[in-house]
């Protein structure tokens, strides 16, 4: 480990910069500790304690259940975090409202490891504010011992023998873009009828949901859920404790999505911030959090580091014929937006 010097450690905002006397006139900026804001069981077992041990600096790790929450959050002005996980659909609307910083790539020297695929993508071009974290898809987790054969359609989850057994994302893209899906209508996103006609369908399937939540991994593996529309790694978590669950990509088609780590601007901890984002893109690191999550990484030199059986799972690494059946979720403009968090909250407080 390099010996920090006290005009490094100051740059990193380790030590406060003004004499003790006047230190608690500070609040957050002198507060030492690197701020993460991450999705709930989204970080490898020792990522934070490791990167502790071996840079000095401590990293106060919080995590949030439903993005919509995190967003709610960061958009009220709640200051004092550096680092948080964006989906690359929410990008847009973190842009927008000024919450993300650009990424400096030249702090970051471990960039290179992110595969080519990840690299300038649609939703960031050049990847001037997203460094990409984990992806995955979105599917069906079920329980072999209670559905005779593997489910093949989406069209299960309106399914009345499994009413009270089923749960749904807490997701608006998710929920809205799979009833598209039936329909045959994406595509049409900004179009007020069929978004329409997508809450109708999603109204339809309410009566047989236990709940929409994000954190249903538990209550997979407590068999509690028959089914739950659910993302590859954390269907994969709850399989790893249950061998009775499993995961599938519907025949319809879905969505795979790619989530990155985000500065936020005014972060208090920049440096040390970034010196977190290139610990994490290292390939051993990077593989250490694929390893505990169960999601696939964008980083190439992680491969080697994987499990075995994690790299060759065509649940999380899917092969090119069924990436084929997955898309990114279409970005949508600010009027859109609206129309589908309207449509979302009449079908979950309806
Ligand atoms: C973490 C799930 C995060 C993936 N439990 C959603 N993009």
């Amino acid at each position: 480990m390099d010996e920090l010097t006290r005009r490094e450690l100051l740059r990193l905002g380790l030590v406060a910069a003004v004499p003790g006397w006047l230190s608690g006139c500070l609040s957050v900026s002198e507060d030492p500790a690197i701020n993460f804001f991450n999705w709930s069981r989204y970080i490898g077992e020792t990522t934070i304690a490791d990167f502790t041990r071996e840079t000095g600096l401590k990293v106060r790790y919080e995590e949030f259940a439903e993005e919509e929450e995190m967003f709610a959050k960061l958009r009220s002005g709640a200051r004092g975090y550096d680092l948080v996980v964006v989906s690359d659909y929410l990008l847009p609307r973190l842009k927008a409202t000024q919450i993300v910083a650009p990424v400096p790539r030249d702090a970051l020297k471990n960039f290179a490891n992110i595969g080519a695929r990840f690299q300038d993508p649609p939703y960031d071009p050049g990847n001037a504010f997203t460094v990409p974290y984990l992806w995955g898809t979105t599917g069906i987790a079920y329980n072999k011992q209670r559905l005779p054969a593997p489910p093949t359609s989406w069209k299960v989850l309106w399914d009345e023998r499994y009413a009270g057994k089923l749960s749904m994302l807490d997701n608006v893209r998710d929920c809205i873009g799979v009833a598209l899906l039936l329909l045959g209508k994406l595509g049409s996103e900004s179009d007020e009828r069929a978004i329409e006609e997508a809450k109708r369908l999603l109204l339809e399937q309410r009566p047989l949901v236990k709940q929409y939540t994000s954190t249903y991994i538990d209550a997979l593996i407590a068999g509690e859920l028959d089914l739950a529309m659910a993302w590859s790694g954390d269907a994969l978590q709850a399989a790893r404790e249950n061998p009775q669950i499993d995961y599938v990509v519907p025949r319809e088609g879905s969505f795979m999505w790619v989530d990155s780590l985000c500065l936020l601007r005014g972060a208090p901890h920049r440096e040390g911030a970034l010196r977190l984002i290139d610990f994490m893109l290292r390939g051993e690191v990077a593989a250490g959090i694929a390893n505990t999550v169960r999601y696939a990484t964008p980083n190439e030199a992680a491969r080697p580091f994987l499990d075995k059986r994690l790299r060759e799972d065509p649940r999380v690494f899917p092969p090119p014929k069924d990436l084929a059946r997955v898309r990114l979720h279409a970005s949508l403009d600010p009027a859109a937006s609206a129309l589908w968090n309207q449509a979302w909250s009449d079908v979950k407080i309806s």
